[in-house]
């Protein structure tokens, strides 16, 4: 076998499709049931994009962009599902790919250049290149706090159905007449809560720290808009490459206290009633930047959320007081905050009245008890490192994985790690809308495994010089950004005991994109090739 991908979602499908048509034998593994990563994961009620539907296509098909046509304009789970699905179809994917089955390990032998991988079931591949798809925020690295009795479905103390919202199951969920608990507020739990009030008997929201959440106002695609991104949709991706983001937003270049307080908040107002992230990315450029303007945009946002909100107690629970806007990534919602004026709905402030323990019949806090037959947690990820460490990967000298990256995550262009030759770790990492990272590095990881195969290479790791030299750029580039404010899946810090570092890379997308593109052209500079 030329290469094993492990992972069947947006990243891990285009790079079986690049591999396969070079001619290279090659196999992919997915321990879910079906294709789409994320989208075939995170079914969860009101799942949704929050980048817009036409920059998170593939752009490596004319044919395929013609084809598809996204019903919303942040599309939805079953639609993103129904799209991967066609992406195999249409491009004959299937006979390389193998679902329901989890690779448990690999091993790296020295003797032959080769990775031994290690499936569920105990069969085993050999294998020249290892290619770890497996996304920044992995299903299998879900994360359940460790409250006593918390746990999904029959594995905690809680007798009713318990589910994280990135494990969410293929079967419909009865809500209508239960009572609910939904624990965490950040994207996922945004995202589910109004729904689930919607049908639930009662709703009780457990909320640790309140987010920013700002309006996605998503509608259908008109036949119109459709024919428009249709007749120029290189042109819209191209666009999206080329952004530092890869959005197709630009910042206001004025500073934003240089503009008088009416202008300024009029500005603030329309890019408020703009659908997805305008409000953040096409704000002034310093808007997170400059302490003033992020205290003036952050006072905005507060009165924005303060004046959907009935009840003034509740109000001020739901507006965040510990950060300023932009320091965690930014929830989008639809309906969030009404929600909580309904009489079915409650919310409880976890830092007030803490969570003692799941019990049998639902969530004891410190000051009563939450009788629940349904607990949600949308309690986020182990992200980037936690898909990929929680595999029993070992390298040169049997060295894991897990312990090469107990200070963070180390690499060279996030690529490659000293240590685990021929081993990929095909994770988009730039800070931008994911897809346009996801092609770029697929497109990277394809072309080094072809070059290294046209010269014969039995292997390819980068340099401990290369990789500190990364490190080092990483961190300067991560110096004083507003992310440093928060505890957040950016930086680790949602995960109690993991080493806080900025876990993407902060530059722009085409400075990343200029990194790797160079480091290839430079013939593999910064990597040993043997
Ligand atoms: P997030 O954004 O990491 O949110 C997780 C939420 O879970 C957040 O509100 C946490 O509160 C909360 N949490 C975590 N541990 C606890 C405990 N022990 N008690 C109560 N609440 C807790 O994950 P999401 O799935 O919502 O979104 C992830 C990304 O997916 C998102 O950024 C988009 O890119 C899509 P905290 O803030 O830590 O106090």
């Amino acid at each position: 076998m030329n290469a094993v991908v492990v992972g069947a979602g947006l990243t891990g499908l285009y790079e079986l499709y690049r591999l396969r048509e070079a001619g290279l034998s090659v196999q992919l593994f997915e321990a879910g049931g079906g294709v789409a990563g994320t989208w075939y994961w995170n079914r969860y009620p009101g799942c949704c994009f929050d980048s817009e539907s036409e920059i998170y296509s593939y752009s490596f098909s004319d044919e395929l962009l013609q084809e598809w046509s996204w019903k919303h304009h942040y599309s939805l789970q079953p639609d993103n599902e129904r799209y991967y699905n066609y992406v195999c179809d249409r491009f004959d994917l299937w006979p390389h790919i193998r679902l329901n089955t989890e690779v448990v390990g690999a091993d790296w032998d020295e003797a032959t250049g080769e990775w031994t991988v290690r499936v569920g079931g105990g069969e085993q591949v050999q294998t020249r290149y290892l290619v770890l798809a497996v996304g920044i925020l992995s299903a299998p690295a879900r994360f359940i706090p460790a409250i006593p009795g918390a746990g999904e479905t029959g594995s905690g103390a809680f007798q009713g159905e318990a589910y994280h919202t990135s494990n969410w199951p293929l079967e419909e969920v009865t809500v209508a007449g239960r009572k609910v608990a939904v624990i965490g507020s950040g994207s996922s739990g945004v995202q589910i809560t109004p729904i689930l009030a919607a049908q639930a008997d009662q709703l009780t929201s457990f909320q640790r720290t309140p987010t920013y959440c700002a309006p996605l106002r998503n509608a259908p695609v008109s036949e119109a808009t459709q024919q428009e991104w249709k007749s120029d949709y290189q042109g819209i991706l191209d666009e999206a490459k080329a952004n530092p983001r890869g959005y197709r937003y630009n910042p206001d270049p004025r500073k934003a206290m240089e503009v008088e307080r009416g202008e300024r908040w009029e500005t603030y107002e329309r890019l408020w009633q703009r659908p997805g992230f305008a409000k953040w990315m096409e704000n002034f450029h310093d808007i997170t930047s400059d302490p003033a303007a992020s205290a003036d945009y952050t006072e905005f946002v507060r009165g924005k959320i303060r004046e959907r909100i009935s009840s003034p107690a509740v109000a001020e629970k739901l507006v965040p007081k510990d950060h300023p806007f932009g320091a965690k990534r930014l929830p989008m919602e639809s309906g969030y905050y009404e929600a909580f004026a309904q009489d079915n709905v409650a919310l409880v402030d976890v830092k007030e009245d803490p969570i003692e323990a799941i019990e049998a019949g639902g969530v004891r806090t410190v000051s009563g008890f939450h009788e629940a037959d349904l607990i949600v947690y949308a309690t986020g990820f182990d992200s980037v490192t936690g898909g990929m460490t929680r595999i029993d990967i070992r390298g040169v000298g049997g060295q894991t994985l897990k312990e090469a990256w107990s200070e963070g995550p180390r690499g060279y262009l996030n690529l490659m790690t000293e240590g685990f030759p021929n081993m990929f770790t095909a994770v988009p990492r730039a800070f931008c809308n994911y897809p346009r990272c996801a092609e770029l590095v697929a497109e990277w990881v394809a072309d080094c495994i072809y070059a290294m195969e046209a010269r014969g290479a039995r292997s390819i790791v980068p340099t401990v010089e290369a990789e500190d030299a990364w490190q080092a750029r990483i961190e300067a580039l991560a110096q004083g950004l507003i992310f440093e404010k928060a505890d957040s899946w950016f930086n680790g810090g949602n995960i109690p005991g993991k080493k806080r570092t900025f876990m993407l890379f902060p530059g722009s997308l085409p400075q990343y994109r200029e990194a790797i593109t160079e480091a290839a052209a430079a013939d593999y500079d910064g990597f040993v090739v043997a």
